[in-house]
């Protein structure tokens, strides 16, 4: 059977000690995910790679994030485990957003497996389960095992109470003294500062019940008590513990910026609000600068996973503000610039130290290739490379946008996606240094092609374009501008997503409006036009147009219509016809992308395995 890769990159593995006498080492590793096997191998500079382990994807039986308080001894700090057999494999990735990727990619390769109904959370370590103290490995979970995954758009399904009881005690509830305490009389429990303990009781908005590991319990200040399981919030510049609703909107005005925030505790206890600033909100009519207050709710599922605006639902607080700071789904705006309680806008992480700066003496600047809604893009080479280089016109994009932009673009890595190689702000214009696709834009080579191009090679080019979707769905990232148009064709006739999640910079109104002429009117869903709504499913849409190009060999869609006829015609129900080159099977996938209900339209995960399908007849 064929397989198709959908994730590589270099993590760290611990041993996984199948016997008595295994060595405990951590080692780094090249890890490569397909349809069929998870495989490890050492890379060994200028030698070809040994294989050092292969699981197969049908033995996996759980895979997901663990979590810890303790410190991790190799240098990538993001652990999850996959079980297998009989086997606990813990991976640790560089970054949250890397381990999110692998642990949804595997999640969605897996999920039809023979899987556990409970997991561990926590590690196995001395001869015991952090998380439930049980010392049999290969003792039942203690959590139950969510198949599909936080972040998923998908809430979980209902647990029942007796369960979400004896959870509570398991892993939610595990609280760190923040400092010590000295209890008064004998209700009250003594605290030792960063020490662990189990919430019994947190009705009290400022006592809590709380248990130590001798199994005393009484009462301390809840103030003296921070959460852990990877949402302890304190250590975030945009935590603004003792700000008020008012205070927050002060400090959000005098900022200024748009999507200035912050998170700060709601006069509910226990509760957390995002007051976030917008200067020209789309809902409001007079467009008034106005700062909306969210605030953050959890399923009522035992795993009490975290949302806002909209039901995307993640594990921790800082893991959901992670991705509003890159998607609005349901906010006025994304959450772009964390405000400290001082005021004044915090740098984001990593940010400083600009490894993705490109020097410009090292440019060399060579002839047109096109032009976008940025403005030129160049033959380039930089580096004794070829590359394209994307100039960005002054007035299309402020440089702190364009910064932004790159650092998402380079996190995500994938072969089915043009690759960003840095910045240069340096320069006038300012520009991004990209990989160079001989074979320039789709839809200009469906054209050039026409007559030539097998019924293979449609289908190869649409399962090109599903993988890179599929990788922007598990990073939970949306494009918003898919179309022939910004998919860049390589030398070798592979076919790459290019300019994705960039018309959120755009500062065209022209562009970023449904009722105005620059917006891809024809290439959006429904919801998109109507209310701005864009998720995977709006990019799933887009892909089914996109579909239809190719079948088309370039063809303009719904080429005699104006964008007002096209939206008439979609709201009457009807649809593009089928390309004559289109097989009915093909025909079918462009119809289910086209469902008027976001819901009812397939996951790009989906549509790879039926596009897979299509090609192995
Ligand atoms: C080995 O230690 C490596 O860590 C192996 O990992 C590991 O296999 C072995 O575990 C462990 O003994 P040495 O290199 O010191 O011999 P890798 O194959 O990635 O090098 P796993 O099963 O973790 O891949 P045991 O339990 O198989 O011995």
């Amino acid at each position: 059977m064929s397989s198709t890769v959908i994730l590589d990159g270099t993590m760290i593995k611990k041993s996984q000690q199948k016997k008595r006498t295994s060595p405990c080492n951590y080692k780094e590793r090249f890890f490569v995910l397909d349809t069929q096997e998870l495989k490890y191998s050492e890379h060994r500079a200028g030698r070809k790679p040994i294989l050092k382990g292969c699981i197969k994807l049908c033995n996996i039986k759980c895979v997901d994030m663990v979590f810890t308080d303790l410190p991790i001894p190799c240098d990538y700090k993001y652990p999850f485990q996959v079980f297998h057999g009989n086997h606990f494999l813990y991976i640790f990735a560089p970054d949250n957003d890397c381990r999110l990727r692998w642990v949804h990619a595997l999640k969605e390769e897996t999920k039809n497996n023979n899987l556990v109904e409970k997991y561990h959370p926590q590690f196995w370590m001395n001869g015991k389960w952090r998380c439930c103290d049980q010392s049999e490995k290969l003792a039942r979970g203690c959590l139950p095992y969510d198949p599909v995954g936080y972040g998923s758009k998908k809430p979980l399904p209902e647990i029942p109470d007796s369960e979400i009881e004896g959870l509570s005690d398991a892993v939610h509830r595990i609280v760190i003294a923040l400092q010590n305490y000295t209890p008064f009389g004998d209700t009250e429990l003594a605290l030792q500062k960063d020490k662990e303990y189990t919430l019994t009781d947190s009705s009290h908005p400022d006592w809590w019940n709380v248990r130590d590991e001798k199994g005393n319990t009484g009462f301390v200040p809840r103030t003296h008590l921070t959460e852990i399981s990877g949402n302890n919030i304190e250590r975030f510049e945009w935590y603004n513990k003792n700000i008020s609703r008012g205070e927050a909107e002060n400090v959000l005005f005098k900022e200024g910026k748009e999507g200035a925030f912050v998170v700060r505790n709601s006069r509910q206890t226990g509760v957390y609000t995002v007051s976030v600033f917008s200067k020209a909100p789309g809902s409001n009519e007079e467009k008034q600068p106005c700062v909306k207050h969210y605030q953050i709710r959890q399923t009522e599922t035992a795993e009490s996973l975290f949302y806002l605006a909209e039901k995307y639902l993640f594990r921790t607080i800082p893991e959901l503000i992670h991705y509003h700071q890159h998607n609005a789904a349901g906010l006025i705006t994304r959450l772009r610039h964390p405000v400290t309680q001082t005021g004044g806008c915090s740098q984001i992480a990593g940010q400083s130290q600009d490894e993705r700066e490109v020097d410009p003496d090292e440019l060399t600047f060579g002839q047109e290739l096109g032009s976008g809604q940025f403005g030129m893009v160049l033959w380039g080479q930089w580096r004794e490379k070829k590359v394209a280089l994307k100039m960005i016109r002054e007035d299309s994009m402020s440089d702190e946008d364009l910064k932004e932009e790159a650092k998402i673009m380079m996190k995500l890595y994938h072969s089915k996606l043009v690759q960003l190689y840095g910045v240069c702000t340096q320069s006038s214009p300012m520009c991004l240094v990209l990989e160079f696709m001989e074979n320039g834009c789709l839809s200009d080579y469906l054209r050039t092609k026409k007559g030539c191009l097998s019924h293979d090679t449609m289908l190869g080019m649409c399962l090109d374009v599903t993988e890179g979707m599929a990788y922007l769905e598990t990073s939970n990232f949306i494009h918003r501008d898919l179309a022939a148009r910004n998919c860049l064709v390589s030398k070798s006739n592979v076919v790459k997503l290019s300019d994705f999640g960039m018309t959120r910079y755009v500062l065209d109104d022209q562009y970023t409006s449904s009722m105005c002429s620059k917006f891809p009117v024809k290439w959006s869903a429904p919801e998109v036009i109507k209310y701005c709504k864009f998720s995977s499913k709006s990019d799933v849409w887009s892909f089914g147009v996109l579909m239809w190009e190719v079948y088309t060999e370039g063809r303009l869609p719904y080429e005699h219509q104006s964008n007002a006829q096209v939206v008439e015609s979609l709201n009457a129900g009807m649809r593009l016809l089928k390309p004559r080159l289109a097989p009915e099977a093909v025909y079918l996938i462009m119809e289910w992308c086209w469902k008027e209900r976001p819901a009812d339209r397939p996951s790009f995960a989906l549509l790879l395995h039926e596009l897979s399908s299509l090609s192995e007849r």
